[in-house]
């Protein structure tokens, strides 16, 4: 018999199996007790604070800065939608090696865990949406899709559906487990040291507007931005495309995450490249993949035809609006 809480009763244990037995009765409990990680509550207080104080600092900042701030925004926010999203989770259209490569250290700059396990989760989080199997569950409230889940144990479910999602194309891309091998160091130099260094070294600013404005500043703002996916876009809007479930039509989180907020129709058609009916419409993240097929770095986007939008429409609509 084991006993779980020490290390001197972990010794008595006579079989090794036991500890197995215990794993496989948690996994298939389900409402297994909430395990807070206070190390995450800590740090997101901290970062969430340092970004306040750099929103108090943006009168200080110079133009340059300010211009500076957006253009790390931009990246970070393609590196999550037009590579993690629309490219490593749902293959919605091919990029070539030097596309990934600007994608991944992007990637790194959104600082929103490396793309195998941001993929990996966001599969899961498609496949078994609404339910203990979804990384970020919005039936758990607003508090817990947002921030919460990133401050708790994973319910046992979504490790163990998570188990049986096929992850062989991320596993044979060597982009992204170069990224997955060397993620803490290319974070520290890419969501820290370079959006803080490129303004005091080429124009002067302080090093404390560098860090807390286009650094903290504008990483906590598209995670809240992305966070807001999961929370506000799977509560509130219309859902034009497929009334029986949960993800919206949500026009600021469209905004904010440039492009991200047609969820109702995304989690309709996840393989369309544009995740969404309309275009350029708040989506400059299908701009910029319409920009990378002109230049010859990407190919085969995947697009819903308008026929089959409207039958869905028509056939699972709630009628909020018409087709364009
Ligand atoms: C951050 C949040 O990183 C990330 C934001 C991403 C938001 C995604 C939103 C996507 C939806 C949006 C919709 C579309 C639009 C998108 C564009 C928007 C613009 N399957 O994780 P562990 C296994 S915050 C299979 O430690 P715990 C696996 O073996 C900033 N297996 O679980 C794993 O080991 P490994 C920075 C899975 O202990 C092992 O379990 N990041 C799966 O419960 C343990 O995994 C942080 O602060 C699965 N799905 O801890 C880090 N999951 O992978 C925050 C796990 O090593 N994270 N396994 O082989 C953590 O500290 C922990 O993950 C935890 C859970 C405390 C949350
Ligand atoms: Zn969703
Ligand atoms: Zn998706």
């Amino acid at each position: 018999m084991i006993k779980q809480q020490n290390g001197d009763a972990m010794a008595e244990t006579s079989d090794v199996h036991d500890d197995l037995d215990i794993n496989h009765k948690n996994l298939h409990d389900p409402n297994p007790p909430v395990v807070v990680v206070w190390k995450n509550v800590v740090w997101m207080a901290s970062l969430h604070s340092g970004a306040l104080y750099g929103l108090f600092l943006v009168p200080s900042a110079s133009v340059s800065t300010l211009i500076w701030t957006a253009v790390c925004y931009l990246l970070t926010a393609l590196g999550i939608t037009a590579g993690a999203h629309r490219l490593w989770s749902h293959r919605s259209y091919k990029a070539t090696f030097s596309l990934r490569v600007f994608l991944a250290l992007c990637n790194s700059m959104a600082f929103q865990n490396h793309i195998y396990e941001w993929s990996r989760d966001h599969r899961v989080h498609h496949k078994h949406s609404e339910t203990n199997a979804d990384p970020h569950n919005a039936k758990r409230g607003f508090f817990f899709s947002h921030v919460g889940w990133v401050m708790v144990r994973k319910h046992p479910c979504v490790i163990e559906k998570g188990q049986t999602i096929d992850l062989s194309d991320l596993k044979a891309d060597k982009v992204v487990m170069f990224q997955k091998r060397y993620y803490r160091l290319s974070v520290l130099i890419l969501c820290f040291v370079v959006p803080t260094l490129v303004p005091w070294y080429f124009w002067g600013e302080s090093l404390v507007v560098g860090y807390f404005v286009p650094g903290l500043l504008r990483y906590m703002s598209f995670l809240n931005a992305t966070w807001l996916v999961n929370s506000a876009a799977h509560m509130w809007g219309n859902r034009p495309y497929d009334k029986n479930i949960n993800p919206a039509e949500n026009t600021l989180v469209s905004f904010s995450t440039v492009g991200e907020g047609f969820h109702n129709y995304h989690h309709t058609f996840p393989f369309d490249y544009a995740a969404s009916e309309f275009g350029y419409k708040l989506n400059l993240t299908t701009m910029f993949i319409d920009f990378m097929c002109f230049l010859g770095l990407a190919s085969d986007r995947k697009k819903v035809s308008k026929e089959m939008i409207i039958a869905r429409m028509k056939r699972t609509g709630d009628y909020s609006y018409r087709s364009g």
